[in-house]
């Protein structure tokens, strides 16, 4: 198995100016023609093209076909020696859609063609140049019964439709913009369409058509309209217009991924597409309209400027997260957004980045492509495109990008690329910068203050330092942007943007009246982990006011960890807390404000997840154990408080709106800590009866779960029964079967799997059962007697004969495993080993199972 590398990057040996695709669908033989024109780029090079599972039925070059000897099929390639420097070349595949379990190329979902070709899919459909610097103009057609198949869908505009005599529906595309073949897209089904349309800045029509299964159409809604809302923003925002006359979204139950900007087509995981009050919570309405505006804003940072080659994933990733982050924020509220992408970096890619796949945001060495769209090139990405927005002002972020997409406009670019153009629209020298996307690791600040009250100057010293990974052992100095705010006597404040560029630096403020209380990093201006100096009074101190409620937030998660640390080290065996905090947390119930979904983060303590990463060794068991007993202290302590403030919430109708979703999110707060009194069952039980909405229903089903009282048992049965026959809300009960905080979750897990609705080929049941479990149930996944992780071992395996993508996936937890202790590392090591020893092993799984084993 041999892994590709970047620097080995050569440009094509031929370019495919057009391409005329023909599909007869079919699910077991579906015949592909492909007629491309191409053009020689490198002198004598032989024509060698990738394809794999495909049934090759016939090879022609000018309208003449190949014999057996004229071409080379091996391994996964179709290789033409003798080639000349410009012509037509034709085709003939047979593929089986229906035997396709990876869910990468032409499947089937359910009754319904599908195509999923990001990254190296396109492989499965035909043989092509598939990478994705290779630029097409593509025509389409489709062909299927036309009573089973109203609609057949593919990129750009329809130029033709019609039905034969014997009762075939025939259809055209037309996708006027070049682009890479892991853009391309088909679907066909018989669907529920909703339609709308959205004039663009400058006054043309766009049709919007969302396509969803059948009975499904009134959860559509939302969906489109937050589509119209992304279709403004990006104009409003960044100038950046629709460019063709329609866009088209269709939901599909069976995806590896979230959703994909395929031009033109996007294909969407229906659970970030529907939604009704009944059956989606705030989060998922939220989490739609991220992904329904992230796969629009793909369509100038990924599909008009794309990626040379993928190691410059983050280029289009990371920008579009990014996008979606600014998009979420502005209509929303924006300290909940950042506190979301915050909590992910702490855990997932902190995680990462101590972990055995360690890479910084443009991967330097890939085996299996699928294995990094990770949350380092997606979300440490957005970390630094938003570093560079800090650095160079919103004003001058918006320069560099009009110049990006300008210059590179119906191009494959290169993260340099990018990094030039912010460089020459801003005339700032970026060279230090650049090294976020060569440099892995997570950094850590130091930060630490000195006050001169005679001479009024103050002084902060920042250092930094990043521990080698698996990947890299030299790190240099990077340039970080650290926000502060200086917290100062009288309600007066400073805020500051010190630019770190040393590995440690000191800077100096005078005409400082007294000592500050610092706000270090605040908003999270860089993602690095800070060590800080101040005291617990400080924290509260900003907990209480600072301006920004992102640091607000981060300083009461530092003083919990601080705390957590604290009893695990046996300072604090008696779990004391000041009462400062006591009464600080009270005032926050008793008057919670208008933003009381940031009262409501206040008051939660950090998961599991966020504290390990404090660890180099995991301390799984002194992390849960102090969790647990603050969270009853907190609850004993505060118990009528939280009873009042959960009465006193204002309770209305469902509406998904910010000031509605604050109410929902503290009483739901309330709750979870109400959850652990003895006599909290009514209420619970009220709850889960009386919402009329599906977070309510899910809050009460949390915290009875959490406190794992005997109400839990009867609501999921209730729960269960009532949407047996509804996958996406069916995907919920999973979900919360597999996150019992108790052993009777083995017993749960192994029903689940007899469910009518749960099926190993549908990725998103395994991983509302499977990864809900290993990555949202810490107490049993590290059961000490390893239990948990033979379950996941067991999923895994199983897995990667459907599906090894998902597989691969499903493992991450498991890479870590010198993070944990002796009898943990063994028990972990040992199922890695009978993963490692299975001779089908998939590259996907092969490639995380073989970094973390050596
Ligand atoms: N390009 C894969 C799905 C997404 O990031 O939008
Ligand atoms: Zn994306």
């Amino acid at each position: 198995r041999q892994a590709k590398s970047r620097h080995d990057y050569q440009p094509p040996a031929f370019l495919i100016p057009t391409i005329d695709l023909h599909f007869e669908l079919d699910s077991a033989a579906t015949i592909v023609s492909s007629v491309m024109q191409l053009r020689r780029q490198t002198a004598g090079a032989a024509l060698k093209l990738d394809g794999q599972h495909l049934k090759l039925l016939q090879v022609l070059i000018d309208n003449k076909q190949l014999s057996d000897a004229q071409y080379d099929l091996s391994g996964e390639s179709l290789t033409i020696p003798d080639v000349p420097d410009a012509f037509e070349l034709k085709i003939v595949t047979q593929i089986a859609p229906v035997e396709n379990t990876a869910l990468e190329g032409l499947y089937m979902a359910g009754n319904s063609y599908c195509t999923q070709c990001e990254a190296e899919g396109f492989r499965r459909i035909s043989y092509f140049l598939d990478r994705p610097d290779v630029l097409s103009e593509y025509r389409v057609t489709i062909k299927a019964a036309a009573a089973s198949y109203p609609y057949l869908l593919s990129n750009g505009n329809k130029i033709a439709e019609h039905i034969t005599a014997d009762g075939s529906r025939i259809v055209q595309w037309h996708d006027p913009f070049p682009k890479p073949c892991y853009l391309f897209a088909l679907v066909a089904g018989d669907y529920d369409l909703l339609e709308d349309n959205f004039i663009t800045a400058s006054g043309r029509e766009v049709a919007l058509q969302l396509f969803v299964d059948k009975g499904q159409a009134h959860r559509g809604d939302f969906a489109l309209q937050a589509l119209k809302r992304a279709m403004r923003w990006d104009e409003q925002r960044f100038n950046l217009e629709y460019d063709l006359d329609i866009y088209m979204v269709v939901a599909t139950d069976f995806f590896n991924m979230g959703a994909m900007e395929n031009k033109g087509l996007n294909v969407f995981n229906s659970k970030y597409v529907l939604a009704e009050t009944a059956t989606a919570t705030d989060r998922d309405y939220f989490n739609i309209e991220s992904i329904i505006g992230h796969e629009y804003f793909h369509n100038w940072t990924g599909n008009r400027v794309t990626c040379q080659d993928w190691f410059q994933l983050s280029l289009k990733e990371g920008l579009t997260v990014f996008r979606d982050q600014e998009f979420s924020a502005d209509m929303g509220s924006a300290t909940l957004c950042r506190i979301d992408a915050v909590k992910l970096i702490r855990t997932a890619q902190f995680a990462e980045d101590a972990s055995p796949m360690a890479h910084p945001i443009r991967p330097e060495s890939v085996l299996e492509m699928n294995n990094f769209y990770t949350v380092t090139v997606y979300d440490k990405g957005a970390e630094v495109i938003r570093m560079l927005q800090t650095i160079l002002g919103k004003e001058g972020f918006a320069q560099g990008m009009a110049l990006y997409l300008k210059r590179h406009d119906g191009q494959a670019a290169t993260c340099d690329d990018f990094i030039r153009a912010m460089q020459d629209a801003n005339r700032y020298d970026l060279s230090q910068f650049a090294l976020w996307y060569s440099q892995s690791g997570t950094t850590q600040l130091t930060a630490s203050q000195q006050y001169d009250a005679a001479t009024q100057v103050l002084t902060l010293t920042l250092g930094q330092s990043t521990a080698a990974t698996a990947d890299q052992s030299v790190k240099k100095a990077l340039l970080i942007p650290v926000r502060i705010e200086l917290l100062l006597s009288g309600n007066e404040k400073q805020s500051h943007l010190l630019l770190l560029t040393e590995y440690d630096q000191v800077f100096s403020f005078n005409n400082i009246s007294n000592e500050p209380v610092v706000v270090w990093l605040e908003h999270f201006s860089a993602p690095v982990k800070l060590q800080q100096q101040s005291s617990d009074d400080a924290l509260l101190h900003i907990a209480a006011f600072a301006t920004d409620g992102v640091a607000r937030w981060d300083a009461i998660q530092q003083f919990w960890s601080r705390k957590v640390a604290e009893v695990i080290a046996g300072k604090n065996a008696q779990h004391v807390l000041p009462p400062k905090l006591f009464q600080m947390m009270q005032s926050w119930l008793r008057d919670p404000g208008d933003d009381k979904a940031l009262i409501a983060e206040l008051l939660s303590l950090p998961d599991f997840e966020t504290l390990a990463e404090q660890y180099e060794q995991i301390p799984v068991d002194g992390i849960l154990s102090a969790l647990e007993q603050f969270r009853q202290i907190i609850a004993d302590r505060l118990q009528s408080d939280f009873v009042s403030c959960y009465q006193q919430v204002p309770v209305s109708a469902y509406q998904y709106d910010e000031a509605s979703v604050g109410n929902r999110r503290l009483r739901a707060l309330c709750l979870g800590y109400i959850a652990f009194q003895h006599n909290s069952q009514q209420l619970l039980q009220a709850h889960y009866h009386q919402a009329d909405n599906m977070s309510d229903t899910i809050a009460a089903l949390m915290a009875s779960q959490q406190a794992q009282t005997d109400t839990f048992k009867a609501l999921l049965a209730d729960f269960s029964q009532r949407w047996n026959s509804d996958v996406l809300v069916m995907d919920k009960a999973f979900g919360l079967a597999a996150t019992q905080p108790s052993e009777q979750v083995f017993t749960s897990i192994e029903e689940m799997q007899s469910h009518p609705l749960f099926s190993w080929k549908n990725p998103n049941r395994v991983r509302a059962l499977f990864s809900a479990f290993s990555m949202r149930n810490p107490r049993q996944f590290h059961s000490a007697d390893g239990k948990g992780y033979q379950l996941l071992q067991y999923a895994v395996a199983k897995m990667d004969a459907i599906n090894p993508q998902v597989a691969a996936r499903l493992i991450t937890p498991l890479l870590s495993w010198r993070r944990y202790d002796e009898s943990r590392q063994q028990a972990m090591r040992n199922v890695l080993q009978v993963l490692a020893d299975s001779s089908s092993l998939s590259n996907d799984v092969f490639e995380k199972v073989s970094r973390s084993l050596s």
